[in-house]
C-alpha cells in the first residue's frame, strides 16, 4: 500500500515552533507579505533575513515531538511506499529520523546564492554583507526557502507520488495555501482515501474521509500505532 503524508506547521507546533496562522494573524509580528515574496526582499532584504536570522536561531533551540518521531518510526516499519511531503522549513522530520523528506517550501538551514545559485548549509545568521563560498559574491543570499508567488520545489515528483497513493494523510496544515492545499483533491481523483489529522477542522476538512482530532503528539503516534498492527 502507497502513503503518502503531507505534514504543515502544526506537527512542529508542541516542539515550540510557533504555527503561521496564530491568532493576531501575523508572522512573528510582521505582514506575511512583507517577509515571506521575492518583492518583501528586495524592498527589504535586512528586514527578511532578521525575520528568518530569528526563526533559524529559535529552531536550533527545539527538539522534534513524539509526532516527528512516530512518522521515522513509520518510515523504517512501513512495508510499502512512503512518501513524506512537507511545507514546513524545518529539520525535524530530519532529526527524528526520516529518511528522504520532500521540502516542498524549502528549508530554513540553507542558504542560496541569488548570483550563482549554490545551495549551502546555513546554521548563522544571514545578512547583506554575508559572502557566498561558492563563486564569493557579496549581498547575494537569500534563505533557501519559497516565497509567495515562487514556484514550490519538486512538484512532478510530488504529483506522480499522490497519482499513485493509496492513503493521502494530511497532518498539522490548515490547507490554505496552494499548491499543497490542493493536494488533497488531487489523491482523491485517483483513488486514495484521505485522512486529516489536526487540532481544529479546517476548509479543507470537508474534503477529507476520514478526521482525527486532537494535539499531533498524542494522535500521530496512536495512528502510526494503528497503521502498523492492521
Ligand atoms: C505558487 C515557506 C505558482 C516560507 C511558505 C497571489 C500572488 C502570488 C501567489 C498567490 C496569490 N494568490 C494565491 C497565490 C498562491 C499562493 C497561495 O496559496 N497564497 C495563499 C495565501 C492564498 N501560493 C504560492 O505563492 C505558492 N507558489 O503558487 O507558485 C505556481 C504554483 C503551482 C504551479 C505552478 C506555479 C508558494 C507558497 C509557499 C509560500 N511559502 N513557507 C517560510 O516558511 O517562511 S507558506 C507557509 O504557510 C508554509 O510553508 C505553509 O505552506 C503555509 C501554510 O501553513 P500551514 O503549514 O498550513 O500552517 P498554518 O499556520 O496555516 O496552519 C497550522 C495548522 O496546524 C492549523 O490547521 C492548526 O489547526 C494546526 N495545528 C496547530 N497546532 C497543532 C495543529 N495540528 C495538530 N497538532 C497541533 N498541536
Amino acid at each position: 500500500m502507497n502513503l503518502v503524508i503531507l505534514t504543515g506547521a502544526g506537527i512542529s507546533a508542541e516542539s515550540g515552533i510557533p504555527v503561521f496562522r496564530g491568532s493576531d494573524g501575523l508572522w512573528e509580528g510582521h505582514r506575511v507579505e512583507d517577509v515571506a515574496t521575492p518583492d518583501g526582499f528586495r524592498r527589504d532584504a535586512e528586514t527578511v533575513h532578521h525575520f528568518y536570522n530569528l526563526r533559524r536561531s529559535r529552531l536550533l533551540e527545539v527538539t522534534p515531538n513524539p509526532a516527528h518521531l512516530a512518522l521515522a518510526h513509520l518510515a523504517r516499519h512501513w512495508p510499502g511506499r512512503l512518501t513524506l511531503i512537507t511545507q514546513n522549513i524545518d529539520d525535524l522530520h530530519e532529526r527524528a529520523g526520516s529518511p528522504d523528506v520532500i521540502h516542498m517550501h524549502g528549508e530554513l538551514l540553507k542558504s542560496r546564492c541569488t548570483h550563482c545559485g549554490a545551495v549551502a548549509p546555513c546554521t548563522t545568521d544571514l545578512s547583506r554583507a554575508s559572502l557566498c563560498h561558492a563563486c564569493g559574491g557579496i549581498d547575494v543570499l537569500r534563505p533557501h526557502v519559497v516565497w509567495f508567488g515562487e514556484m514550490p520545489f519538486q512538484l512532478g515528483l510530488i504529483e506522480r507520488e499522490i497519482q499513485q497513493a493509496h492513503l493521502f494523510a494530511a497532518i498539522g496544515t490548515s490547507g490554505r495555501v496552494y499548491p499543497a492545499a490542493g493536494f488533497v483533491s488531487l489523491a482523491r481523483s485517483c483513488g486514495a482515501r484521505t485522512l486529516e489529522i489536526n487540532l481544529d477542522s479546517t476548509r479543507s476538512s470537508p474534503d477529507f474521509d476520514e478526521i482525527l482530532s486532537g494535539p499531533a503528539s498524542e494522535t500521530v503516534p496512536h495512528w502510526v500505532r494503528e497503521l502498523l498492527d492492521s
